[in-house]
């Protein structure tokens, strides 16, 4: 799948697509349906919320659930970050960020680009984020907010942060955050289950706790060039792979999820926040 060159300019200009309707409803159901038994198991990928212990972040599941082993190689996740990237990508990063119902935390300002770099080694802000929303996103549930254009402003001082949340994290200050608002506005990314983001190392996101009944599942890949892998290997296998092969596509079959006489996915403008 090849973003049109409408979406390139928007994700160009913006830092972020928000693609609707990529993934089918029976498809989310069916990876929605995988995650009792991947957030069950006793393991250092599947890391916990601070306060509730409910997971927050199950990691490295390509490599423990098949069906996300399909996914990460899926065509329509692969080829747009290799069109964006122009070069093949490995998978750096593979996790479902859960935010349960009530108890889900906040993910603080951050652009990923000031997490890989410093812990990492990754040399240049290339990788790309996609996520899938595999239940409905909506105001209530914990949406990520980005910031159009941050990405345009040069990466903002960050520092890490490991007292907020249960996850260390490279984090940006208010003051910054208030500058590039100033400029940007706020986008709260909601949609349908299906509906998937695209989004850069630099832009500027966050997403507010979860104090609705509504857990809020969202998958994410991250893609990184080749040329671009990670130097430093102090973190965990599976919170930036080793593996720095390319990943080849996957197109499905007909007859499975989407089919090709099927209306093409519909791009759409988050609403405003
Ligand atoms: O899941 C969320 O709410 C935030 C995720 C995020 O910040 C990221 O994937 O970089």
């Amino acid at each position: 799948m090849q973003l049109s060159s409408n979406q390139l300019e928007r994700f160009h200009r913006d830092g972020f697509l928000v693609i609707e309707g990529l993934f089918d409803r029976d498809e989310t159901r069916r990876l929605r349906a995988r995650l009792p038994a991947l957030f069950a198991e006793d393991t250092p990928a599947n890391i916990r919320e601070k306060s509730s212990g409910e997971v927050r972040t199950a990691m490295g599941l390509h490599e423990r659930d098949s069906l996300y082993g399909e996914l990460v190689r899926d065509a329509r996740l692969v080829e747009p970050a290799e069109q964006l990237s122009g070069e093949p990508v490995y998978v750096q990063q593979v996790k479902v960020n859960v935010k349960s119902a009530f108890s889900g935390e906040v993910w603080q300002w951050h652009y990923d680009f000031a997490t890989h770099h410093s812990e990492d080694g990754v040399p240049e802000p290339h990788a790309l984020n996609l996520h899938v929303f595999l239940d409905d996103v909506t105001e209530f549930n914990g949406p990520l907010y980005f910031i159009p254009g941050s990405h345009r402003h040069g990466p903002a001082p960050a520092s890490l942060d490991t007292v907020t949340t249960s996850y260390p994290l490279w984090v940006v200050a208010p003051e910054h955050v208030a500058e590039l608002v100033e400029r940007g506005g706020i986008v709260s990314a909601t949609g349908p289950a299906g509906t998937a983001l695209v989004f850069g190392d630099t832009l500027v996101h966050a997403s507010p706790n979860n104090l609705s009944p509504w857990d809020r599942p969202i998958f994410s890949v991250i893609y990184n060039p080749v040329s671009n892998a990670l130097t430093r290997h102090q973190r965990p296998d599976h919170v930036h792979h080793r593996d720095t092969r390319p990943v080849r596509a996957l197109h499905r079959r007909q007859g499975h999820g989407r089919r090709g006489n099927r209306e093409p996915p519909r791009p759409l403008e988050a609403g405003r926040a």
